[in-house]
């Protein structure tokens, strides 16, 4: 068989990629190149951040964080793009669902801190829970605003450009993002200039309740690319193989100077869009279920344990030793106490004026101080 090229796969293809089939094997046209230790580090990945999810729910219930986007389901693409980019040297400007990549890429503890408004958040907790960002991994900090992240992911990988770096920006999205301005004004910009960046649309299906149907006429998100004359990949977002493979061949090309592509990963979302929202109003239960059946993380496990790579006993242990890191990730962040409210004020002024001044001490008097 043939090894794997940077041009192996085409873009605009009928077929969405796939490489893992329907009976859970490789069905690349190409050898599988990964060793034996990498695939089971990528089995690790997609449970982590599944358990991760679990774990913030559990904070949640417990009044320790406040806020989730769920990203159960998305574990494979996020899995895929992270294991594509080179970490600490590639630069990431996420969405408010990327919590599992943003742990791939920096750690647990960061993640964590940001979740729990903790002392040791090196953004000194100023973010609404699951906006985290990291200077040190090269993590652009979540914004909520759909699509608020993608012009200046553009302008950073311009930036790159100028300065001669081989550092690739990756931007990751919803379906939902593919309809706003920024979108469209990014694409277009990226792609004149030939800037080293990567499109990657986490397709869920879903902008909250809007079905991608009444969103776009397009029949998919990948062939808006055409439009603005890069490659676009559609691809089955299930199936981590297929998402790392693509992403590192864009991801590389993009690092030869080649220009940027869109990735449309087709993704589901198994919880709620948020811990604010009920889907069970605009969801049919049905559809959930049908999802689950291609679960990215049951579908890699029979993947790897047809290779004999992994068994039932092996997979209890890897869950427990994750659920063990994180808890213990979680504990270190509220050790480190809650970050105090005056710290709102801090590093945007050289100097505070004096309205502001009143102002903190308004708010201490309001909620005390540290
Ligand atoms: C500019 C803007 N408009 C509307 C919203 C409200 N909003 C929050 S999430 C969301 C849906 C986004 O869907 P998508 O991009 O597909 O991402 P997903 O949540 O499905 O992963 C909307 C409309 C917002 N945050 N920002
Ligand atoms: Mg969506």
């Amino acid at each position: 068989m043939a090894t794997w090229q940077d041009d192996s796969f085409e873009a605009f293809s009928e077929q969405s990629i796939s490489l893992i089939d329907a009976s859970d094997r490789w069905c690349g046209a190409f050898d599988l190149d990964l060793d034996d230790s990498t695939l089971i580090g990528f089995y690790e990945d997609l449970l982590r951040m599944r358990l991760l999810d679990e774990r913030l729910n559990t904070l949640l219930r417990t009044g320790k964080t406040s806020f989730l986007a769920p990203c159960s389901g998305h574990e494979a693409a996020q899995t895929g793009i992270g294991r594509a980019m080179r970490r600490h040297h590639d630069w990431l400007f996420p969405y408010y669902r990327d919590q599992g990549l943003a742990v791939l890429l920096s750690s647990a503890d960061e993640v964590l801190a940001q979740f729990q408004a903790s002392c040791s958040d090196r953004n000194k907790a100023r973010q609404m829970p699951g906006h985290p960002g990291s200077d040190q991994a090269h993590i652009f900090t979540v914004a909520s605003s759909i699509a608020a992240q993608i012009p200046p992911a553009v302008g950073a990988a311009m930036a790159k450009q100028i300065q001669r770096s081989d550092e690739v920006v990756v931007t990751t999205f919803g379906d939902g993002a593919t309809s706003e301005g920024d979108w469209h004004t990014a694409m277009n910009l990226a792609a004149v200039r030939k800037a080293p960046i990567v499109f990657a649309c986490e397709n869920n299906g879903y902008a909250i309740s809007v079905r991608l149907a009444a969103q776009t006429a397009t029949a998919t998100i990948a062939e808006k690319a055409r439009a603005y004359g890069m490659p676009g990949y559609r691809v089955d977002g299930m199936d981590v193989l297929a998402c790392h493979y693509v992403m590192k061949q864009v991801i590389e090309r993009a690092r030869r100077g080649e220009g940027p592509a869109l990735v449309d990963m087709a993704v589901y979302r198994y919880g709620p869009h948020s811990s604010s929202d009920d889907d069970s109003v605009y969801r049919e239960a049905d559809e959930v279920a049908a999802w689950k059946k291609r679960d990215p993380i049951d579908r890699f496990y029979r993947f790897l344990a047809a290779r004999e790579l992994i068994d039932e006993g092996a997979d209890k242990a890897l869950r427990d030793r994750i659920k063990g890191e994180l808890a213990a990730a979680s504990e270190r962040a509220g050790a480190a106490g809650t970050a105090p409210v005056e710290w709102l004020f801090d590093d945007v002024l050289a100097e505070l004026p004096w309205h502001l001044v009143d102002q903190r001490e308004l708010l201490l008097g309001e909620v005390g101080g540290s």
